[in-house]
């Protein structure tokens, strides 16, 4: 947590603390003392005075002028996934304010902090339907951890201080504050103090021990216990202490979509992830734990399946910052209302030292059965079209497991998330709770940007890249040495595999007619491959790994192939299916 002391203003700007300057001054000088020197957004009327202030500071922080405000917010979704900062965007009011809002309502079900400022109409004209005016505190409400609207000048230090504060403390979110024209062109007396409190918002709960010591003896008489940890282990920093936690007690730890990356996937604890198209024994084994103990996740319906068959042999020990998570899908025995890192040190401290190797077992028996009807031919087919799995499991080879990689949603986000091996720390940066399409693109931009020493990969469907083609153009303008991978089975590929599994293969609007990618990349002057054979693929995502800029490689993949192990909607975790 930030104490007092702590609080440092950046010396560049103390010139202006305690002088009259603008709204929109004061909002550029108030991101500046967050310690932002990274941007995203789009110009336009209603905030034209914020990006004049920004003209004065281009040596101070960087504008990245993305192609469509949904870039702008998965693009600070990206940075703030990698570098654990929050991310900015900027927008003006009206289409684009409402542009964001498809990206704040995945930062917030993904607990992604991000501030977004709108522009907004002259605060005289609210509420007369005035040109571009649209209510986005409105709109915005039920997607946003916080948002604010401004129509004076001399909150803005204040409310800036507070967006920044909500947005990472406790359970990280999207904030939104939107600020009238009037409010950017007046004046006032500008201070900045960064804020370190709100009254009755007490982000971190305090850890109580009868709680810690009720989940210890759960676990010490457990036979089978069973760890699920997901995101919150990664935005708690607690990747540590859950290895050791893991390890004194010998518990096998299964993943959640977003919780890849925070295990070593090498690690003989780690038995694999979670959820509809997860590894077979995570899933079956979760009905088969006598404590489940489930650690920064939220028990989604992808990881659940059909509640009522869920872990009901199962003691439920849940480690949660939110209290609003606990109870809420799955009824627990102990629940541990705490930041993950803390609980997880406390319970480390009241475990036994133990062994559970016939458990363990069961789970690499289960490894075996779907290497066996699944992986072997996924990752190494001798012949037939490039499957997805052989592309994935070769880039995490190339990597040695440490690029970020940034997926869209689909078949290859999935197929992906099961054969990438995520060795390095924050490098998994999905779109997990909403499934936006057309995020990884732009949000590649972003984790690029969020730590410049880090090779970042984008996964992406012919489907998705299509929905944010246009940041090419950011990609471009600014030199971004992202590598995107086409994953190209020219159809909308999940939802053509749900037709053909429960709809009786009737391919309704699913098949894609493509335009010619690699051209598209030329276009914006980057550099592009298309791969239609499995002869050139390793020698083609090794010319594109070590090539310096921006990189787009198409791989035509087998048109009608299907991501299993599957659990159907609705089904039990007992019931995946193997193909
Ligand atoms: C914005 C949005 N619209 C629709 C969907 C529904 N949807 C989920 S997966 C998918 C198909 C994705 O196709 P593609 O991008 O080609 O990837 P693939 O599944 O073939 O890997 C669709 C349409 C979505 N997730 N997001």
């Amino acid at each position: 947590m930030e104490t007092a002391t702590e609080i440092s203003k950046p010396e560049k700007i103390n010139q202006f603390e305690g002088t009259e300057i603008s709204g929109a001054q004061a909002i550029t000088l108030s991101l500046i003392n967050e310690g932002i020197d990274t941007v995203f957004g789009y110009p336009g009327g209603a905030i034209m005075p914020v990006y004049d202030a920004l003209y004065d500071f281009q040596d101070t922080f960087k504008h990245y002028l993305v192609r469509h405000e949904q870039g702008a917010v998965h693009a600070a979704q990206g940075f703030a996934r990698v570098s654990g900062k929050p991310g900015v965007c900027l927008a003006t009011s009206g289409p684009g304010a409402t542009n964001l809002i498809t990206g704040i309502a995945d930062a917030q079900i993904d607990s992604t902090p991000i501030v977004c400022i709108t522009g907004q109409v002259f605060a005289p004209l609210l509420g007369t339907d005035a040109f571009q005016e649209t209510d986005v505190v409105g709109i915005s409400m039920p997607v946003t951890k916080w948002n604010y609207q401004v129509t004076d000048a001399s909150e803005i230090p204040e409310v800036i201080a507070k967006a920044f504060y909500i947005a990472k403390s406790g359970r990280p979110g999207p904030v939104l504050i939107d600020i009238t024209k009037d409010a950017q062109v007046s004046k006032f007396i500008y201070e900045y103090k960064k804020c370190i409190n709100i009254r009755s918002y007490q982000p971190k709960p305090v850890i109580k021990p009868k709680e810690v010591l009720a989940a210890a003896s759960l676990i010490n008489e457990a036979k089978k216990p069973y760890i699920v940890f997901g995101q919150g282990v990664i935005l708690s920093d607690a990747q540590k202490e859950l290895l050791s936690f893991a390890e004194k007690a010998q518990i096998p730890a299964a993943s959640t979509l977003l919780g890849l990356s925070a295990f070593p996937p090498d690690h003989p604890l780690y038995v694999g992830y979670l959820g509809m198209h997860g590894n077979y024994g995570p899933n079956i084994k979760t009905n088969e734990c006598d404590v489940l103990i489930a650690v920064g996740m939220r028990f989604d319906d992808r990881v659940t399946g059909d509640l009522t068959r869920y872990a009901k042999q199962a003691k439920v020990i849940h480690i949660e910052i939110d209290e609003a998570e606990i109870d809420k899908n799955v009824k627990t025995d102990v629940s541990i209302h705490a930041d993950a890192k803390d609980a997880l040190q406390a319970l480390t401290e009241h475990v036994k030292s133990n062994t559970h190797s016939e458990w363990l077992q069961e789970f690499r028996e289960c490894e075996e059965i779907e290497y066996e009807k699944i992986a072997k031919k996924e990752k190494f087919p001798e012949s037939g079209q490039i499957k997805m799995a052989e592309v994935v499991e070769q880039l995490s080879n190339i990597t040695e497991g440490n690029a970020v990689v940034v997926t869209d949603v689909g078949q290859h986000q999935m197929v992906t998330s099961r054969y990438y091996k995520f060795k390095s720390r924050r490098s998994n940066i999905t779109s997990g709770g909403l499934g936006t399409m057309g995020f990884a693109l732009p949000a590649a931009i972003g984790a690029r940007l969020g730590e410049d020493d880090r090779e970042v990969i984008a996964i992406i469907g012919d489907g998705g890249i299509q929905m944010s083609i246009q940041e090419l153009g950011t990609i471009f303008q600014y030199n971004i040495p992202v590598k995107i991978v086409i994953l190209n089975n020219n159809f909308l590929g999940m939802v053509r595999q749900w037709q053909q599994l429960f709809f009786d293969k009737r391919y309704s609007s699913t098949e894609m007619t493509n335009p010619d990618f690699i051209k598209i990349a030329e276009g914006y002057s980057i550099k592009g491959k298309k791969v239609t054979e499995r002869k050139d693929l390793r020698e083609s995502l090794e010319a594109m790994m070590a090539h310096e800029g921006p990189y787009l490689i198409e791989v035509e993949v087998e048109k009608e192939e299907n991501v299993f192990p599957m659990i159907p909607t609705g089904e039990s975790v007992s019931n995946i299916l193997l193909g």
